[in-house]
């Protein structure tokens, strides 16, 4: 047992009027909500290494949490799997995120190291026997150790590609077994500092020899969770090659593995590349590959990834949109990959952080769907493309019709088209009056 979390009990939903700091305004996970619990549409996961692995550090100082697990080998990772299932249970998650390392400390081998991990899988899996909590995704850090300074399958030394294929091997093993809807792969440092000493098409090329011995890996296991890709445009390389879900989507298609692998999309990744995050999950759903989400926000000021908890619920009502518009996202969810501040020290400031990113999901979910239900919003879109439906548009779009007999119909009809408002402003007052 752990007293880590002493005098904190279970986090509740109290509604809107509760004053109770440590309560649920919004997030309600049984309310029936378009035909499903809200907790089943936003399936909200927790991030071990954020939650519990994070120290508190920033570039000009280190370490500000005092945690009893720090610095204290396997005997520490323990204590540490014991305050986070703690800590799941406190605010009722029922998914939680992990990487290899985030768990277990590393050895001074690839053996080693694999052992650490599959030990606490073990402590993971008996607490899964009791817990509700189940996993999400499981991932590989391929990034913060030296030996992937120059990015782990599109290093120049084979000998690394092969190391992190051990390291994922391991992991998603161990995901299957703890029962893991996905696998995701974050770039981490495939990309590359600068051309003078990078071949970019053969980095590619080992990236997706990589890609593609995961997934037959997977196959051969019986892991049916998704594969996903977590695009980011830059840091930590200058360049990466997942910059954002388009990029990604041709990466996928040259080496035919787009129905294979989907997205993880994270708000902060996508405002680093110039991107609403909404936009990404729009593009990412029109391709059929919204598998995911990270869900955090960046500080709008410093330009860098800050993984704030979300708090903006707009946003996410804009997101949700376009996930119930596809139906939700199956086995994926929406993971907290957001960090309390380094000055947030005490143990319920994991649950404040928590609670607020929880509330904001809710209320997004909750303005989605009573934008859809509305109807309005809908029916503009459809009727701004409605020529499209019949006619010259249904023509032009079939193929019928050759550039020249295009060309031919505008002369002969006298076609003189005039530009329609595109009526944002009047839109933005309609999604405003649901969120
Ligand atoms: C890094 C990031 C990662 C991935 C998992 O910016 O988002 O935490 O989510 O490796
Ligand atoms: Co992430």
């Amino acid at each position: 047992m752990t007293d880590f979390f002493k005098g904190l009990s279970q986090v509740k939903f109290e509604g809107p009027e509760s004053r109770n700091p440590l309560a649920f305004r919004h997030y309600n996970k049984d309310e029936i909500i378009a035909g499903k619990r809200m907790e089943d549409h936003i399936r909200p996961a927790i991030a071990y290494w954020h939650s519990f692995a994070q120290e508190g550090g920033d570039p000009f100082g280190g370490r500000t949490f005092e945690r009893p697990w720090f610095d204290k080998g396997m005997e520490g990772a323990r204590l540490k799997a014991e305050v986070a299932f703690a800590f799941f249970e406190l605010i009722d998650a029922p998914f939680f995120c992990f990487h290899d390392v985030d768990i277990a400390p590393e050895g001074a081998t690839l053996a080693e190291s694999n052992k650490n991990v599959r030990a606490i899988g073990e402590v993971f899996a008996k607490k899964m026997e009791t817990s509700r909590t189940k996993l999400l995704w499981g991932t590989a850090n391929l990034f913060s150790n030296r030996r992937y300074m120059a990015g782990a399958a599109t290093n120049p030394d084979p000998e690394i590609f092969a190391y992190a294929a051990g390291q994922v091997k391991n992991v998603l093993e161990l995901t299957h077994e703890l029962g893991g809807e996905n696998y995701v792969l974050w770039g981490g440092r495939e990309g590359y500092e600068t051309l003078l000493n990078t071949k970019i098409g053969r980095e590619q090329d080992q990236m997706a020899r990589f890609l593609t011995l995961v997934i037959e890996h997977a196959e051969k296991i019986g892991f049916t969770g998704q594969i996903l890709i977590e695009p980011k445009p830059q840091e930590p390389s200058k360049h990466q090659y997942d910059y954002d879900v388009a990029t990604v989507y041709g990466f996928l298609e040259k080496y035919g593995l787009e129905k294979k692998v989907k997205c993880n999309i994270e708000v902060g990744h996508a405002f680093l590349a110039g991107h609403s995050f909404e936009h990404e999950l729009a593009v990412a759903s029109s391709l059929g590959i919204l598998g995911s989400v990270d869900a955090n926000r960046n500080d709008l000021q410093s330009g860098w990834d800050t993984d704030h908890f979300p708090n903006n619920p707009g946003e996410m009502a804009l997101a949700f949109y376009y996930i119930l518009k596809q139906g939700g996202l199956g086995k994926g969810g929406f993971n907290f990959d957001a960090k309390v501040r380094r000055q947030s020290l005490d143990a319920e400031d994991l649950l404040h952080g928590h609670i607020l990113g929880l509330d904001t999901l809710a209320r997004g979910l909750k303005g989605a769907v009573a934008l859809i239900a509305d109807g309005e919003f809908d029916r503009r879109l459809d009727e701004r493309y409605a020529g499209w439906n019949a006619g010259l548009g249904r023509d032009m779009l079939d193929g019928k019709l050759s550039l020249a007999e295009i060309a031919a119909r505008v002369e002969r009809d006298n076609i003189n088209p005039q530009p329609r408002s595109g009526r944002q402003e009047y839109l933005e007052n309609l999604v405003n009056r649901f969120v």
